[in-house]
């Protein structure tokens, strides 16, 4: 059956045929299918340029619009035009655009079993018990989501790459491939995960990177694969991660092995994306010495200049782990001579698992405001997407995915408010004052989602394994490196020169800003200073005072917020999916709420200043 969630492109109700092939041929059904509705005047003539790539420009003259690109470019200009004309912007009469980085990438944490790692929008898109199973309208409307908002690349299985997903470009080459050919004509490549150890499941005793028996495994590998998948855009690879193979194994550093893999894919024009997220996840939590967050910065910075050229360095957007609030990650600043890509997660687990409203426009902002425009060359993003009816389970979740691909495009015209203006206006077509109620909501989301949660930056407080709803403790014993050690007079880590020193991987300007209690963002504090709860912040509060409001207040606006949404004019697919969620995430504030006070105040014993009720 059709998706009744036609997402922020409504106006394009019936699915791209199976037999276009082409990108020039989409963008032409496209315009022929909304053209009529949105603009039954308009002639839209498509100019390619065989130069062009990816940038397109639209002109518009007495004769009507003409868009000319390459390909793509023209696919891209062609949604642009219709949501520009769906959503009642006036285009400039001539508009030309590039994209600011070659890669926007997806990264699906799907298994083979179906099962998605951190998904919250049902089962994988692409597998179910152990090989290929999909749906290819759903598919083909992925690719068309994906293709207006810039997005080129999707890498389909797990960086936890679980038996038997290594088959995948082994056995399962032609079904690859047909899928391959599905995203094709949207302009998307695939991508796919590897098992860094894959050559010892054929016979090849080691996967040490330097034996040239490994090389001649990947190389002869990687021949198989583009013979399959010519236009293939790499691998992606998480190596000494959390258990999985590496070269540490070997004594082999990751420039080592990360250049072992790109010069089997170089000859195919293949990329390599190697995953940053290694750490010690075997910590004694009585070692205050070791830091997690600054792992990555002292495995990678060093061998800065050491890595091939189709090797990017995949950094995930703070140091720690897509907690609600963290600081740039210093890794993206120190590595001048190094392809770097960021990675954010749009699956939403440690905010919210796609219950709560989370929108992540800002936290982009503020990461690209202290990155400067020039650090990375590449984005991607871990999947929010599912085989749920609504494909990010939550609709709303689907502005983090509108979103992310704007932002990729070109971070410098993503402000948050006009992207979510945008995608409510096209998603919706409310009134002004039922879309204004839902943009500030979705802008609010955010910092009521961080009011209930952990304080202040102090992250990990969530549920061990699950990561939804409080359990303040729950991290605290265990060997992940995840404290935030609270005792009865103060709690937090110093993070600055005279603690584990962390800050001192930043340049000089942000290192000062966040060493310097008075500089430092409130919503920071925690993450870079061990605290007393007596401490005095800036507008005048205590510490204690301000967790206990922070409590009191995120919970205030889900209760709000439910009301707010249940005067909204939603369709009627989205209505009972918004209204389940907001009364869930009612139930998970409250939760916080009430935890996190009553943890707070039986170790400190102070009461709250305006007496509300703090459970014993
Ligand atoms: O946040 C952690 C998640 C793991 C994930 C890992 C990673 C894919 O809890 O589920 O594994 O990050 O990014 O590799």
């Amino acid at each position: 059956m059709r998706d009744q969630h036609l997402y922020w492109l409504p106006f394009l109700a019936q699915d791209v045929p199976a037999e276009l092939t082409d990108p020039i041929q989409v963008a032409r059904f496209e315009l022929d299918l909304a053209l009529p509705q949105l603009a039954p005047e308009l002639q839209v003539y498509l100019a390619p340029d065989a130069d062009a790539d990816e940038g397109f420009s639209i002109l518009r003259n007495d004769n009507g619009v003409t868009i000319s690109g390459g390909p793509r470019g023209i696919l891209y200009g062609a949604y642009k035009l219709l949501m520009a004309l769906a959503a009642g912007e006036s285009l400039p009469r001539s508009h030309s655009q590039q994209p600011k980085y070659a890669l926007r990438m997806i990264n699906c944490w799907d298994n083979a079993d179906g099962d998605i790692e951190r998904g919250y929008s049902g089962r994988s898109l692409f597998f179910e018990s152990g090989r290929f199973d999909y749906d290819p309208i759903r598919l083909r409307q992925l690719g068309r989501l994906m293709a207006s908002v810039g997005l080129n690349v999707l890498c389909i299985n797990n960086v936890n790459v679980r038996n038997p997903a290594h088959r995948l470009i082994e056995d399962w080459l032609p079904e690859l491939a047909d899928v391959a050919a599905i995203f094709r004509p949207f302009g998307v490549k695939l991508m796919v995960s590897i098992d860094y150890s894959q050559p010892m499941r054929h016979g090849v005793t080691t996967a040490d990177p330097l034996d040239p028996q490994v090389q001649a495994w990947w190389n002869r590998q990687c021949e198989v694969v583009y013979q399959a998948i010519p236009d293939l855009a790499g691998f992606l690879v998480k190596a000494d991660s959390e258990h999985r193979p590496g070269p540490f194994t070997y004594g082999r550093n990751h420039a080592e092995g990360a250049n072992m893999l790109a010069r089997a894919l170089k000859p195919h024009g293949g990329k390599l994306i190697w995953r940053c997220f290694v750490y010690n996840c075997q910590q004694d939590w009585r070692d205050a010495v070791t830091d997690r967050p600054m792992a990555a910065y002292q495995h990678y910075v060093y061998l800065d200049g050491q890595f091939d050229d189709n090797v990017i360095l995949q950094v995930k957007n703070g140091p720690f782990d897509f907690q609600v609030r963290e600081p740039v990650s210093p890794t993206l600043l120190a590595m001048p001579k190094t392809n770097l890509a960021i990675e954010w997660q749009l699956a939403q687990e440690y905010t919210g698992h796609q219950i709560d409203i989370y929108a992540m426009m800002g936290m982009w902002q503020e990461v690209m405001a202290d990155l400067g425009s020039n650090t990375v060359m590449a984005m991607a993003a871990v999947s929010n997407l599912g085989n749920d009816d609504c494909i990010t389970g939550h609709p709303f979740a689907a502005v983090n995915l509108f979103g992310y691909g704007l932002l990729a495009w070109n971070p410098d015209e993503a402000d948050p408010e006009s992207i979510a203006r945008t995608w409510a206006k096209l998603t919706y077509r409310f009134g002004q004052a039922d879309e204004d109620t839902l943009v500030n909501l979705l802008l609010e989301s955010r910092g009521a989602y961080e009011k209930y949660t952990a304080p202040l930056g102090i992250c990990w407080m969530v549920v061990p394994h699950e990561h939804y709803g409080p359990s303040p403790d729950g991290y605290e014993y265990q060997a992940w490196g995840t404290y935030h050690r609270a005792n009865r007079d103060a709690i937090g880590i110093d993070r600055t020169a005279s603690g584990t020193g962390y800050a001192e991987q930043y340049p000089a300007a942000l290192r000062d800003r966040y060493s310097n209690l008075s500089t430092c963002p409130d919503e920071l504090k925690l993450w870079f200073h061990r605290l007393r709860y007596d401490y005095v912040m800036p507008d005048g509060r205590t510490l204690i005072q301000r967790i206990y409001d922070d409590k009191f207040e995120g919970y205030a606006w889900v209760e709000e917020a439910e009301q707010k949404l249940s005067s909204l004019p939603l369709p009627e697919a989205d209505r009972k999916l918004v209204m389940d969620r907001i009364a869930r995430q009612k139930r998970n504030a409250r939760e916080w709420r009430d935890v996190l006070n009553t943890f707070f105040y039986r170790l400190s014993g102070v009461e709250d200043a305006r007496g509300r009720k703090i459970y014993d």
